[in-house]
């Protein structure tokens, strides 16, 4: 496998993409919703989705598409190479914002992340990585992270996770966010992964992200040495929805085994 051209044709891709999506901004965006009234999903989404799926069918024909909309294929298995997509990560701020939304991307062969990508397609930032190889934000050279002390750490958490949930014990959540500097919310779960592998977040936190929401900037963090789990410590999931934390290392384990309790 030619990895080094596949990432070319990759980043390629996104940008196009990205261009796609800018330039959708002067059309009309149709709006609909799916599981419930704020889980929201637009013709852009499936547009980008099927220009993602067309290209890569057409030039990698043995490779499998899981992408969020659905138009891919039905993997049931993480054999052979998988690209795993998510062509509108933070589809809310995307309606809402018109900005704070990435093209999240994971190249994955017999289930190891090969190449990640996470394009903020309106800042024009792309973060990417390959496996062995080290991550990038745009041309620069991702430092590893350092270890950092909760009482100094900034974690990314949506306020759904921090209210009374189904999830999570929530006395243990509360002395979390009181025990750290600071808690951000980006709304993009891409975008979170992608500044907490650039330094900007020491942790994100979430607990309920689907394949697509990881794939891609789980192989940018492991190559800045950020430890990414399921809440149980676990690899997580690349066929279906689970828990999800990131965090410099060291943090990691005092979030996991001091703060959060699952129910
Ligand atoms: P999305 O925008 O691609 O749907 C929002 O906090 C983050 O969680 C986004 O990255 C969003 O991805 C993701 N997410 C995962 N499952 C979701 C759901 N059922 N409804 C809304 N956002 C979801
Ligand atoms: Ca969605
Ligand atoms: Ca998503
Ligand atoms: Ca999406």
């Amino acid at each position: 496998m030619n990895w080094g051209l596949i990432d070319r044709y990759a980043k390629s891709l996104i940008k196009e993409a990205g261009h796609k999506i800018r330039v959708s901004f002067f059309n009309n965006i149709d709006i609909d919703s799916k599981s419930d009234a704020n889980d929201l999903v637009t013709n852009i989404d499936r547009e980008v989705e099927q220009f993602f799926i067309s290209r890569i069918k057409r030039d990698f024909p043995d490779h499998k598409i899981l992408g969020e909309e659905g138009f891919g294929d039905d993997v049931q298995s993480l054999d052979g190479v998988i690209w795993i997509l998510d062509p509108i990560d933070g589809t809310m701020n995307f309606i809402h914002q018109k900005r704070n939304f990435a093209i999240s991307l994971g190249i994955y062969a017999e289930g190891v992340g090969m190449l990640g990508y996470i394009y903020d397609v309106m800042g024009n930032d792309f973060y990417h990585a390959a496996k062995d190889e080290g991550a990038y934000f745009n041309d620069e050279r991702l430092p590893q992270l350092e270890v950092t002390a909760l009482s100094e750490a900034v974690i990314g958490v949506n306020a759904s996770w921090v209210a009374p949930n189904r999830y999570m014990d929530h006395e243990g959540i509360i002395q979390l966010v009181q025990a750290c500097r600071g808690t951000r919310s980006y709304g993009s779960a891409a975008m979170e992964l992608a500044y907490v592998s650039s330094g900007r977040l020491d942790a994100y936190m979430s607990m309920r992200l689907s394949p697509w929401d990881i794939a891609g900037g789980m192989i940018i963090a492991q190559e800045v040495g950020a430890i990414a789990t399921n809440m149980k410590g676990e690899t997580p999931h690349l066929l279906g929805q689970d828990t999800f934390i990131v965090a410099r290392p060291g943090l990691h384990e005092t979030m996991l085994k001091d703060h959060i309790r699952l129910k």
